[in-house]
C-alpha cells in the first residue's frame, strides 16, 4: 500500500512534552534525531550505564499531568523549552548542572507527592526509546480515528508518543506489517514490534487528566467490526443517490403484493421502535417519507420505496412488542419472516439495534433466520445519541460477541443516530455502492 506521511514528532526529554516537526532526517539505526535525548531519572531509579527502560523514569504514565508537557528544542544551544498549562514556560539547558535545581521545581508539582519524585536528568548516548534498541514509532491516523468512532469522542493524537503518523492505511492494518517495510523519501524502516498499550493515551493531554482508563484499552481489543469513514468518492456516489428522487411505491402486505424483483434491494429490520423508519427518513433527507412515531408497531405492512430506478429501500415492520392485537402482529410477523427468507433480489438487510439495549433474544432469532436463509445482514446501532459516549465500548463489545455467532453477518457495525446524523453519509455510500 501507499500513504503519506502526516506528522512527525520528537520528544527531547523522555516523558516530558512533544514537539512537532515538519520535517525530519533518519539515519540508520538510530531514533529520530534528538529524541527522547534526555530522560529524568526518578529517586527510586537503578540505573545502569546507557539504555535504561522506562520504568526508571518519570513519565505519563505514572505522572499523568506530564502528559499535558508541550516541549522545543533548540539543536544549536542544547537548550529546552518546556510548557504546561498549570505551570508555564522553563526554559534550561538539560545538560547544565546548574540548571536542574530550577527544572526539578518547575516538573515537582506535575508528580504525584506518594510517587517517586523526580531527581535527575540523565542521557544514553542514544534515544531513550521505551526499546532496548533504537527505534522511531510509527502510527496510524486511520487507527487513531477508528478508535475515536470506537469511543465516541475525537482523541487527539498527542495521547501517543508515536514518531511517525502516516495517512492513507485502513484501521489497524498496521498489526500486520511486522517483518515488513515502510519507505519513507530514502529511507527504509523495518517494523520490528507492537507497541505495548500505555496508561499513559488515558490522559486527556490537553489538561493532563486521566479521563479514558480502562474503556480505552478494551476499545482496542475489540474485534475489528466498525465501518470505516467511506473514502470521498464513495461519499459523494452516496450523497448524490440519496439527493435524487425517492419514491413511496406501495405498502405490502402479503408476498404475493412485493413489486416486481426487478432491482436490487436493502430492508430495515429490527425491534418495534428502534427507528427503522426514522433512519429511512435521515438518509433520504425527507422528514416524513416513512412514517415514524412514538407508538411501536407504527410501521404495520412492509413498506417499498424507490430510491432513483436501481434500488428499493425497504421499511419493514418491526418484530417483538407491538400495541396491536395479537392476530394482526402474528400475521405481519410471519410475512416478515417469509421476506426476509424469501426475497430473492434482497441484496441486505440492515438490521438495526438499539444502542441502550444491545442484540436481545428477539434480535438473535432474526438473525439466525437471516443465518439460514444466507441473507447478508449488516447491524445498525441506532439511537447512539442517547447513550454516554463512555457506554460505545460495552456496546460494542456486547455487539461483537453476539455477532460472532452469526455466519450471515457483514463484518463491519454501523453506529447512527437519525436525529444527529451521525453514521448517516456512511450508510449511505454502504448502500450507493452495493452490486
Ligand atoms: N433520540 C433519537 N430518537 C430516535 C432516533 N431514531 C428514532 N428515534 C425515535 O424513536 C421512535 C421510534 O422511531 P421509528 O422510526 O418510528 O421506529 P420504527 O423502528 O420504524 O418503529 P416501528 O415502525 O413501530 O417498528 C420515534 O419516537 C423516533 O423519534 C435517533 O436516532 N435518536
Ligand atoms: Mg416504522
Amino acid at each position: 500500500m501507499t500513504g503519506t506521511l502526516a506528522h512527525v514528532f520528537r520528544h527531547p526529554i523522555k516523558g516530558h512534552g512533544r514537539e512537532a516537526l515538519a520535517s525530519v532526517p533518519l539515519s540508520a539505526g538510530e531514533c529520530v534525531p534528538h529524541d527522547r535525548r534526555w530522560a529524568v531519572a526518578h529517586d527510586a531509579a537503578h540505573l545502569t550505564d546507557g539504555w535504561n527502560a522506562c520504568a526508571n523514569f518519570a513519565r505519563g504514565a505514572k505522572a499523568p499531568a506530564l502528559m499535558a508537557v508541550t516541549a522545543r528544542l533548540d539543536e544549536a544551544t542544547a537548550r529546552v523549552t518546556l510548557n504546561h498549562p498549570d505551570r508555564g514556560e522553563i526554559d534550561f539547558a538539560p545538560d547544565d548542572p546548574d540548571d536542574l535545581p530550577r527544572f526539578l521545581d518547575w516538573v515537582r508539582p506535575l508528580n504525584p507527592p506518594d510517587r517517586a519524585q523526580p531527581a535527575r536528568i540523565v542521557t544514553a548516548g542514544r534515544g531513550m526509546t521505551d526499546s532496548d534498541f533504537p527505534s522511531i514509532s510509527v502510527q496510524t491516523t486511520a487507527s487513531l480515528r477508528d478508535l475515536s468512532m470506537r469511543m465516541g469522542r475525537d482523541l487527539s493524537m498527542d495521547r501517543w508518543r508515536g514518531n511517525l503518523w502516516l495517512d492513507g492505511a485502513a484501521p489497524f492494518a498496521e498489526f500486520g506489517w511486522i517483518g515488513r517495510q515502510i519507505e519513507i523519501g530514502t529511507a527504509v524502516l523495518e517494523v520490528r514490534e507492537r507497541i505495548t498499550r500505555c496508561l499513559a493515551t488515558a490522559v486527556d493531554p490537553e489538561t493532563g487528566h486521566r479521563d479514558a482508563g480502562r474503556r480505552l484499552e478494551a476499545a482496542v481489543t475489540l474485534a475489528f467490526t466498525l465501518a470505516p469513514e467511506p473514502e470521498d468518492a464513495d461519499r459523494e456516489v452516496g450523497r448524490l443517490m440519496f439527493a435524487g428522487p425517492v419514491t413511496f411505491v406501495k405498502g405490502v402486505v402479503a408476498m404475493s403484493g412485493l413489486p416486481p424483483a426487478d432491482r436490487l434491494e436493502v430492508c430495515f429490520a429490527g425491534r418495534s421502535n428502534v427507528g427503522k423508519s426514522s433512519l429511512i427518513n435521515a438518509l433520504t433527507g425527507r422528514k416524513t417519507l416513512a412514517r415514524a412515531s412514538n407508538t411501536p408497531g407504527r410501521t404495520q405492512e412492509i413498506n417499498y420505496f424507490a430510491l432513483g430506478d436501481t434500488r428499493y429501500l425497504v421499511d419493514l415492520p418491526g418484530y417483538g412488542y407491538a400495541e396491536a392485537p395479537v392476530a394482526v402482529v402474528a400475521k405481519w410477523q410471519a410475512l416478515l419472516r417469509q421476506y426476509l427468507a424469501g426475497r430473492q433480489t434482497l441484496r441486505r438487510a440492515f438490521v438495526l439495534i438499539d444502542a441502550r439495549h444491545g442484540i436481545k433474544a428477539v434480535d438473535a432469532e432474526i438473525l439466525t433466520l437471516l443465518d439460514r436463509s444466507a441473507v447478508t445482514f449488516q447491524v445498525v446501532l441506532t439511537k447512539v445519541d442517547k447513550i454516554h459516549r463512555d457506554e460505545r465500548v460495552a456496546l460494542l463489545a456486547q455487539v461483537t460477541g453476539a455477532l460472532a455467532k452469526h455466519p450471515a453477518a457483514y463484518p463491519e457495525i454501523v453506529i447512527t443516530s437519525s436525529e444527529k446524523g451521525e453514521g448517516i453519509e456512511t450508510l449511505r455510500a454502504i448502500i450507493a455502492t452495493l452490486v
